[in-house]
């Protein structure tokens, strides 16, 4: 945890002045549902107890000042000049402001200082994080009354034309969205939702985090989205009404697909059958019935790993380890993959003794330290 204090007293050494707002927005983690939300299926994230930091205050011209605490930079730019730049993370900052000037919002000059406790790279959103973060804090500080869902879909976008990855809406609603000690069910459709407590009994969630990102992810992301459209494109010429993979049945990817492209045939139906996954675990979890969800997280990586070819050696390591322990129920990769975390239902009193016993023999394998990550589902973006 950041205190408010602790972001305005840097804000104010850098800046000289006391900033006017300070936003929190959240990382996420999500139970069940991955890379179905590009496909206008359903997700099922939370915000988690790790958040982004922004302290913003106004200034009397149209230059934007940012500082990053993490990477210890400065970096500046004229309102009228906001493009993509080389250097990452100024990018998911300038996406945001990109976005607000093409909906015709009056912006001014700013200063903005950047901190969190989100582990970057682990697959938590910590990019949707910092642009929600923005959003919000933009949103408050020019009066700009946008309303929170219009935050996530603009932090989409930014994500989408600033840092080139075609993101779904996941992220940035479980960000700017979520309600603490619940997760939100989801329908990325409509963006209709709804909250479900989050009840585990003896058990925590626990985050494994590989501490690897292999390069090929954003890519490899778009490649996936890419296939799930072609396999929609292919459907469609039988079924014409059929929008996105939310419409395709398994036996439709049978008969009309499956012919054509095995590969995408394969991906498409990981999709399909993640989405009906996700609601037995929903239906499961209403019904505390821990363990159905923990059976079908291990499923899901199965179909994560093998069928969509999102995972690696090291999240395949981890969830396969766990695998042995009866005190753990469920794991799988979490996010868009090729490293990050795992997501592990294991009984509370079991977790530091997986981690453990785990711990070596994952650095003696891959020679990598292993961290891990208690989280508690927690309230979306606020002002401090
Ligand atoms: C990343 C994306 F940003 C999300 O939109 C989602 O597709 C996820 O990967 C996979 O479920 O986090």
């Amino acid at each position: 945890m950041i205190s408010k204090q602790q972001i305005e007293e840097k804000y104010t050494a850098i800046f000289e002045q006391a900033p006017a707002y300070v936003v929190r927005s959240p990382g996420r983690i999500n139970i069940i549902g991955e890379h179905t939300d590009y496909n206008e299926g359903f997700v099922l994230p939370t915000a988690i107890d790790k958040a982004i930091y922004v302290g913003i205050g106004k200034r009397d011209d149209h230059i934007i000042r940012l500082y990053a605490e993490d990477f210890k930079e400065y970096f500046e730019l004229a309102l009228a000049d906001v493009h993509p730049v080389d250097k990452g993370w100024p990018n998911y900052v300038l996406g945001v402001v990109h976005q607000l000037q093409l909906r015709g919002a009056n912006l001014k000059g700013f200063d903005m200082y950047i901190d969190g406790d989100v582990p970057l790279g682990a697959g938590l959103s910590s990019s949707a994080a910092l642009e929600c973060a923005v959003g919000f804090a933009l949103n408050v500080l020019f009066d700009l009354e946008i309303g929170r869902v219009d935050i996530a879909k603009i932090g989409q976008l930014a994500e989408h034309t600033y840092a080139g990855v075609k993101c779904g809406i996941m992220d940035q609603f479980a960000s700017v969205m979520s309600k603490a000690g619940h997760v939100v069910k989801l329908d990325c459709r409509d963006l209709s939702f709804s909250y479900k407590p989050l009840e585990l009994d003896d058990y925590a969630i626990l985050l494994l985090n590989t501490n690897v990102k292999h390069s090929l992810a954003s890519s490899a992301y778009n490649d996936r989205r890419a296939s799930c459209e072609e396999g929609v494109r292919l459907v469609q010429q039988k079924f014409p009404e059929v929008k996105s993979l939310r419409d395709v049945t398994l036996e439709m990817l049978e008969a009309h697909v499956r012919p054509v492209d095995m590969e995408v045939y394969t991906k498409c139906r990981f999709v399909v059958e993640e989405n009906e996954r996700l609601h037995q675990a929903c239906d499961a979890l209403e019904h505390g019935d821990i363990e159905t969800v923990g059976r079908q997280m291990f499923s899901a990586h199965e179909g994560l790993s093998k069928e969509y070819e999102v995972s690696c050696p090291e999240l395949d390591f981890l969830v396969d380890y766990v695998k042995s322990f009866p005190e753990v129920i469920g794991a799988r990769m979490m996010g868009g993959g090729f490293g990050g975390c795992t997501i592990n239902l294991v009984k509370k009193s079991f977790q530091d003794l997986l981690v453990e016993r785990l711990a070596p023999i994952y650095k003696e394998e891959f020679d990598l330290e292993l961290t891990a990550i208690k989280v508690i589902p927690s309230n979306g973006t606020e002002l401090l």
